[in-house]
């Protein structure tokens, strides 16, 4: 590290008790905002290079990092990641004497908070270095809120933590399985359900909102692609493997394309493509559920029941599996009208040949109520939980 400039003066007090970090492999330059700012009441450390900064970020109490772009080593950008990793809030302005469009664009996509050209006026330095601190506070205090509220506080806040986050939940993705029975309790198949270990995305729905945000959706699909595609190898052929997609996986070629690894599979696997997404907006869905189709793969209709949508996604389709969604389940053994309403979609699923799954279930009653509706399979907890591939099986006997 570098000397800490502490100087201070008392007729500027605009940075008073601001705590920032500079880095600039150049001495000079690097002095005088330094100079600059420790004028104006702020806490300064220098720091020469990539590896300095990141040992002085171990110190909490930064506001602001002022960062040159160029530098050998780790430069701008990659410190404004190495940054984002130990602070979510700390404000990054990088500077540099070659300002360019793209990438101030990019620095600002990274969650950079300003972008200062060389040479610089001490004012418009002063005054930028001044919001960054305002701005860092009030998210770290924010967050402070939540946290005491109880809120999950830890999530990531703009987008290069969000990139950061979801890149972690990439690596540490894992595919739990949930079995699916026939009405004698024989396994029929197993849903395979994504998890992370990602402690900031901690269930499937913040990792896909992160994804979608992102704009990583297929990215995030060909993954659970090849994680369940590698342990469905484990399992005997003759076991389907139900898998969610996403409705942009349809525009993925190398989910359909004739030489897609995954495609190859296309015999053992259902496809499950939700009921509460539109297929509106999906280019070509129909084709691409044809080439599914061609490559051997079952489609089916999840969370049947679940919403309002109407059966658009069932005509589009033309599944060959429906699921009925656990919220019209759930208690189905003390509710007439939900057993009303699965009897007559039940039927009418038969009718076009198309098999019933019930989600959700839970208890013994439920069960019972859902085979003498004429239900074909079932899934839920009462028959195992999702879990690591691939969990043993329990069918409590009908009447336990
Ligand atoms: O929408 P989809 O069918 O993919 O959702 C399956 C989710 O439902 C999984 O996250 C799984 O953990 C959960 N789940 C599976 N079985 C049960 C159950 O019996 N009860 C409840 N409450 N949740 C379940
Ligand atoms: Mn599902």
């Amino acid at each position: 590290m570098m000397d800490a400039g502490q100087e201070t003066d008392a007729c500027a007090e605009t940075l008073n008790g601001v705590g920032i970090l500079v880095v600039d492999d150049e001495d000079m330059p690097r002095r005088a905002m330094a100079r600059v700012l420790a004028r104006a009441g702020a806490t300064v450390v220098q720091a020469a290079n990539g590896t300095e900064a990141i040992a002085a970020l171990g110190n909490p109490s930064f506001d602001a990092v002022l960062c040159d772009v160029r530098m050998p080593g780790l430069d701008g950008m990659a410190i404004l990641r190495a940054v984002r990793e130990r602070d979510l809030d700390v404000a990054v302005i990088l500077i540099t004497g070659a300002p360019d469009i793209r990438s101030a664009v990019q620095a600002v996509k990274l969650g950079a908070f300003d972008y200062l050209g060389k040479p610089y006026e001490s004012s418009g330095l002063k005054e930028v270095v001044r919001r960054a601190a305002t701005t860092a506070r009030l998210a770290r205090a924010k967050r402070q809120a939540m946290a005491s509220v109880g809120r999950d506080a830890t999530e990531a806040g703009d987008r290069a933590s969000l990139e950061l986050a979801f890149d972690r939940a990439l690596k540490t993705l894992w595919m739990a399985y949930q079995p699916i029975v026939d009405r004698d309790g024989n396994l029929y198949g197993f849903e395979a359900l994504m998890r992370t270990r990602e402690p900031t995305l901690p269930h499937p729905g913040a990792v896909l909102d992160a994804a979608e945000r992102l704009g990583r959706l297929q990215e995030l699909g060909r993954r659970t692609r090849d994680l369940a595609g590698s342990d469905v190898a484990e399992l005997d052929r003759s076991v389907a493997l139900f898998l969610n997609l996403h409705s942009s996986d349809l525009e993925d070629e190398s989910l359909w394309s004739k030489d897609s690894a995954f495609a190859k599979l296309g015999p053992r696997v259902v496809l499950e493509v939700t009921e509460r997404a539109s297929l509106d907006r999906v280019r070509d869905a129909r084709a691409s559920v044809s080439f599914l189709r061609d490559r051997g793969f079952r489609i089916a209709v999840d969370d049947l029941g679940a919403g309002y949508a109407g059966l658009t996604a069932f005509t589009q389709l033309e599944p060959d599996i429906a699921k009925l969604d656990m919220s019209i389940v759930r208690d189905v053994d003390r509710d007439d009208r939900r057993g009303r309403i699965i009897r007559a979609m039940t039927t009418l699923c038969h009718d076009l040949e198309v098999l019933v799954v019930a989600e959700g279930v839970e208890t013994i009653a439920e069960r019972d109520v859902l085979l003498d509706l004429g239900c074909d399979l079932f899934q839920g907890y009462l028959i195992a939980k999702p879990a690591p591939p691939f969990p043993g099986l329990k069918w409590p006997l009908r009447g336990n």
